[in-house]
């Protein structure tokens, strides 16, 4: 009890998650864990994950937003301030985008000590064709003034995080703003966004992890000093403890994931798999450039995995490789390398708020 209650205070008093722990599993990680769903791994054989399938992280409520009263904004440092409903939005050019979508904290229950936020294991990821117009389409019709430095995206929906009250809301600078596949999207996978995932309209941003994308997108702030909120300023930090200025999270970090072979125990999800050939498979991306290896690791021997080609640059890409199962216990693992020569570690790079972690996946299999 008193350890619990200490983490309150300081989530309250300090303007950053809870103290690290290495203790087990928290009632507030616990609500938090079933609010934001992971991807299910056997979703890794699909090229688009349905909405359903696709995680989602949401920080506090999900708006209950009607189409017809809601209007985006467009303002700040543009020449023209724009006022666009949903109908108006659907007239401009459209452009339809297929991106793998990762939550930077990704990978963080796994870290000892433990930060304590939403609880990801490794799945807190998906692949979505987003339809919708581009926003340098939009900036070019406001038309930006010199000196414009960032452009900050603010959602409909309030809460409180490390004590500030806030709407959701995070800049990108001017430069990425202006990237031709950056999306105002009203569309997942050819329907309207659901609830969970921004409806009527979001941001997303290729490449990037998933904290820039700003669902629920009420206004567009074209803004001539670098934006401070809270999601900005102090979340989405690597930082080696509390007190490090830390350096902005932005790129997502190469990671690839297996489908775990064979059928899961139900309570402890470890695999059983018959013995003779087994096509081991899953998926490999980065944010920072395209996917140039796969190597699979099979009780630590590692060989290269075949790699197909992805239907864009910011999605994942299959990979598969053969494997004859003997009779034993296995370990399996998956590492990918991307072509700024980044490989995924196969030890924790641990920080304080648990943000980037791609350790290799390992995943033990009895075959039988
Ligand atoms: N308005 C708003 N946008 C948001 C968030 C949020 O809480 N509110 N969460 C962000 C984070 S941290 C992630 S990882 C992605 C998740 O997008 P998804 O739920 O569609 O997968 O949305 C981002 N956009
Ligand atoms: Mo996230």
């Amino acid at each position: 009890m008193k350890q619990i209650y200490k983490h309150r205070q300081s989530a309250r008093l300090a303007p950053h998650p809870g103290e690290p722990t290495t203790g087990p599993l928290t009632a507030e990680e616990l609500q938090l864990a079933v609010r934001n769903h992971s991807m299910p791994l056997e979703a890794l054989r699909r090229d688009l994950t349905p909405p359903g399938l696709h995680y989602v992280l949401t920080h506090f409520d999900i708006p209950d937003t009607d189409a017809a009263p809601w209007h985006l904004q467009v303002k700040g440092a543009v020449e023209r301030s724009l006022e666009l409903n949903l109908a108006a939005l659907k007239r401009d050019p459209a452009i339809t985008v297929p991106v793998t979508l990762e939550c930077a904290g990704n990978g963080r229950s796994l870290l000892k000590p433990r930060p304590l936020s939403q609880p990801w294991v490794l799945e807190g990821v998906g692949t979505a064709e987003w339809t919708g117009v581009p926003l340098a389409y939009l900036l070019a019709k406001a038309r930006v003034l010199p000196g414009a430095v960032e452009v900050v995206f603010t959602g409909a929906d309030a809460g409180i995080q490390g004590g500030v009250r806030q709407q959701y809301a995070r800049s990108l600078p001017i430069r990425e703003a202006l990237r031709p596949d950056v999306v105002l999207a009203y569309k997942m996978n050819g329907s309207d966004l659901p609830p969970q995932h921004g409806y009527p309209l979001r941001l997303v941003v290729p490449g990037w992890y998933g904290m820039a994308s700003v669902k629920w997108l009420q206004s567009i702030d074209v803004v001539t000093v670098p934006f401070e909120g809270f999601q900005q300023k102090v979340a989405y930090k690597y930082q080696d403890n509390a007190d490090d200025a830390g350096v902005p999270v932005s790129r997502i970090r190469i990671r690839s994931l297996m489908v775990p072979p064979g059928i899961p125990d139900f309570f402890y999800r470890k695999r059983v798999l018959p013995h003779g050939p087994v096509m081991l498979q899953g998926r490999a991306w980065s944010g920072e450039g395209a996917v140039t290896a796969v190597e699979v690791g099979i009780d630590g021997q590692w060989v290269t995995a075949h790699l197909e080609k992805p239907a864009g640059p910011f999605a994942w890409c299959k990979w598969t490789l053969p494997w004859v199962a003997d009779p034993g216990e296995h370990e399996l693992s998956c590492r990918a390398t991307d072509s700024t020569g980044a490989t995924q570690p196969l030890a924790q790079n641990w920080n304080y708020q648990g943000m980037g972690n791609n350790v290799a996946q390992r995943v033990s299999v009895t075959v039988e």
